[in-house]
């Protein structure tokens, strides 16, 4: 049976549908006719993408999986990381989030970040996390029209040019989410074996 992923987010379930192919099947929770606004109350990728999970097992008992992610800069110490869909505050607008982190860059000169998906599975009522890292770096002006958040300002190492400038397939390539899906992939295929 497919696996629940357990995100509002419809980007990420295009990215994610994009590295599972024909293997393996997943419902969104619209799909599932769940409408829920999950709350991401906690300080850290790894526990929000827990809460995410449990609440949707909880609802369903089925096995579902959710991911966490944000953009970590390391001259903010790490900012905005788990803050990264609500940096601006609640609006959640891509547009007033990358305006804030550009701001809070000017003079900046070590402008290198990564990005971090952390998936929280649970599997036959135990939980897994798989993680997924993307180094690059940001640059001081919006470029491209693809993708969601902060893509248009971050470049990964080892392109030039930014996530926002990418096809989905050539996002993934390079993607933190890629790799922590390919790692679910990895787990599932076991477990079937
Ligand atoms: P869920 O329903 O899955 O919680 P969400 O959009 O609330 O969806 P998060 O809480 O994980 O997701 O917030 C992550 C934010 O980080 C997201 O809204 C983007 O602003 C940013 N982000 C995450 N992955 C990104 C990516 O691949 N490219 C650009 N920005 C990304």
């Amino acid at each position: 049976p497919p696996i629940i992923f357990a995100t509002n987010n419809q980007n990420k379930v295009n990215e994610v549908r994009s590295v599972l192919g024909e293997g393996f099947a997943i419902i969104t929770l619209q799909e599932a006719g769940i409408d829920i606004d999950i709350p991401e109350p906690h300080d850290t990728l790894e526990a929000n993408a827990t809460e995410k999970s449990q609440t949707i097992h909880r609802m369903t008992g089925k096995d579902c999986f959710s991911e966490d992610s944000g953009l970590e800069v390391y001259a903010l110490n790490g900012e905005p990381g788990v803050k990264s869909a609500r940096y601006a505050g609640e609006s959640r607008s891509f547009q007033q989030n990358i305006d804030k982190l550009l701001l809070n860059m000017q003079g900046i000169n070590q402008r290198n970040a990564r990005f971090r998906t952390v998936i929280s599975l649970i599997f036959q009522n135990k939980e897994y996390q798989f993680e997924g890292i993307c180094e690059g770096h940001i640059i001081d002006v919006c470029k491209g029209g693809e993708g969601f958040g902060y893509d248009p300002i971050f470049v990964p190492d080892g392109a030039d040019k930014t996530f926002a400038e990418m096809s989905v397939e050539e996002k993934n390539k390079f993607s933190h989410r890629k790799k922590a899906v390919a790692q679910l992939i990895a787990f599932l295929k076991e477990q079937a074996s």
